[in-house]
């Protein structure tokens, strides 16, 4: 109890005004940085309290605020298997971080050890990483002290990407057992998307140069670094690393990466966007992907996650197909309400595949695509990834194929099955898989952009008193309350042909936000600046 409160008045945390409170929200907690350290050093204490619960198996902590400015921080928990932090923690997490004072910090965490039956002398582990953030230093610091008042045992991981702590809590988790992941460390993080890489792409052609934004974030030093991998006598992979300054904080997602590309719909500013090159951009910790193009004639032309969803599910149907499990493994997408329409009508109609809508947020959706043999979940925003179940792994690897062809597809798929990440999107393995279908196919952005015609669409951003008289039901894509304005919504999406619109409060900032889609662009804009009117 001393060790905590001493700690905790090493590390204060900021006081917020009254009837405020922090919330471990969509993403954990992310703010301006210098309100952090207090919440990273209570973070600390329920990380150990956690794996305490758990048998002393490895927590994740990661620091990170993904696509936010630099001055913005953020630290979340990852569960043993890699996935996010169990949903009912999340208010322990939010009762830790608002207890008052030193004294009633200890009384909550000695309440809350009770009340789940925490033995806190049992042991435990937790391992951490953080991005560029220059504040990411002295987060650590209270991460740490976090850590040491609670007796437990910890590792740094130092500088990663969000995907590859992700990787290291499920692969220390799983050492020495029959499912373990990989390597224990970064370069066994390389190792195994280099290898699977190699037996995915099977010595088809990459055609041209990809260009690959980095955001100036994390991302472009863990994908040079990723490179040195891929044996060269195996695979021609021209890239070219691009916006990968993380010397220089103040850059850290500033016109460039995959938000700046999907929000603003338009290629990052430098380097000048060369035409019909392929070119693809992360976000500040590489879990977001978004592939573009400049087309010589009809301008920018965009593939989001919804984009790469299809792309995925099309090509792992044709494998599952090909490799005669079609009756035996359900696949299904999973999509949230920023789903373009056309994307969501291409998979059910054309792919002839289901499709399940769920709330914001990659917890949700990760959560989902568990219930399918093969589960691909993606967000527009291109957070997404595809699961395995040990069925379909069992069966990738077991089936005694009866021809060449099918043999080919059970080793992609047996290839994809080591090349996705399992745990979380991660915008470097999506950014494989894609080079791999479209090495199979044979395909430029433009035969991907063909599959299907996007509806245009618009998201705005709305300023509103309280976003928490905002509550919806069906997926988010209808509004419980305030009372009266989804009617008003429902009326306005009737003006239009092809027509479709929503209102959610925002998980991670103090705003609403509308999206609309309609048959024309100047119909989508009108149509989202209904809708915001209505909700203002
Ligand atoms: C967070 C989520 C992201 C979601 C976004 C929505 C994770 C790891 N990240 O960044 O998936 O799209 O929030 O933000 O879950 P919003 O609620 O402000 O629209
Ligand atoms: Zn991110």
């Amino acid at each position: 109890d001393e060790a905590i409160k001493a700690g905790s008045a090493r590390h204060p945390i900021v006081p917020l005004e009254k009837g405020q409170f922090y919330k471990y929200g969509t993403a954990g907690f992310r703010m301006k940085a210098d309100l952090l350290e207090g919440i990273t050093f209570r973070v600390g204490l329920l990380a150990s309290l956690r794996s305490r619960k758990l048998n002393g198996q490895a927590i994740g902590v990661m620091i990170t605020a993904s696509h936010n400015p630099a001055a913005d921080n953020g630290v979340k928990i990852v569960d043993p298997l890699g996935d996010m932090l169990e949903q009912d923690w999340e208010r322990y997490a939010t009762a830790l971080v608002n207890a008052q004072s030193d004294d009633q910090l200890v009384e909550v965490y000695n309440k809350l050890a009770t009340e789940l039956k925490i033995d806190l002398s049992a042991p435990s582990k937790v391992i951490y990483g953080r991005d560029t953030r220059p504040s990411g230093h002295k987060l650590v610091t209270a991460l740490v002290s976090g850590l040491e008042a609670t007796k437990s045992e910890h590792v740094d991981f130092k500088l990663l990407t969000t995907p590859q702590l992700h990787y290291l809590v499920r692969a220390t988790n799983s050492e020495g057992t029959p499912l373990a992941y990989g390597k224990v460390s970064e370069a066994g993080y390389y190792e195994k998307l280099a290898e699977a890489f190699v037996r995915a792409i099977k010595g088809r052609k990459i055609n041209g140069t990809l260009v690959v934004d980095c955001a100036n974030g994390i991302g472009g030093p863990k994908l040079s670094e990723f490179l040195k991998y891929i044996p060269k006598d195996k695979v021609n992979f021209d890239v070219k690393v691009v916006n990968d300054d993380v010397l220089r904080p103040e850059v850290l997602n500033l016109d460039c990466g995959a938000d700046f590309v999907k929000t603003k719909q338009r290629a990052p500013p430098s380097p000048k966007p060369q035409p019909g090159v392929r070119c693809c951009s992360l976000d500040g910790d590489a879990d977001r992907l978004i592939y573009y193009w400049v087309d010589p004639e009809s301008g920018f032309v965009m593939l989001d996650g919804d984009r790469i969803s299809s792309l995925a599910a099309s090509f792992i149907g044709d494998l599952v197909e090909g490799a005669g499990l079609k009756n035996d493994l359900r696949i299904g997408v999973v999509q949230t309400a920023y789903a373009n329409g056309a994307s969501t009508n291409y998979i059910t109609q054309h792919l002839k595949l289901p499709v399940i809508c769920t709330p914001t947020g990659v917890k949700h959706l990760h959560h989902v695509a568990q219930g399918f043999d093969i589960g691909v979940y993606f967000e527009a925003n291109g957070h997404g990834t595809v699961l395995f179940s040990p069925d379909a792994l069992n069966a990738f690897q077991n089936t005694e194929p009866q021809s060449p062809a099918q043999k080919d597809a059970l080793d992609t798929l047996a290839a994809l099955g080591d090349l996705i990440n399992q745990t979380v999107g991660d915008a470097i393995s999506d950014m494989l898989l894609v080079e791999v279908i479209l090495a199979h196919r044979n395909w430029t952005l433009r035969d991907w952009a063909m599959t299907y015609q996007d509806l245009p669409n618009r998201l705005v951003r709305v300023e509103v008193g309280n976003k928490d008289l905002f509550e919806t039901t069906d997926a988010e894509r209808r509004l419980l309350r305030p009372e009266g304005a989804q009617d008003e919504i429902d009326q306005a999406v009737k003006k239009y042909k092809d027509a479709r619109a929503f209102a959610r409060a925002s998980g991670t900032e103090n705003a609403c936000r509308v999206y609309a889609e309609a048959a024309t662009r100047s119909e989508a804009n009108e149509l989202a600046e209904r809708v915001a009117h209505i909700i203002e």
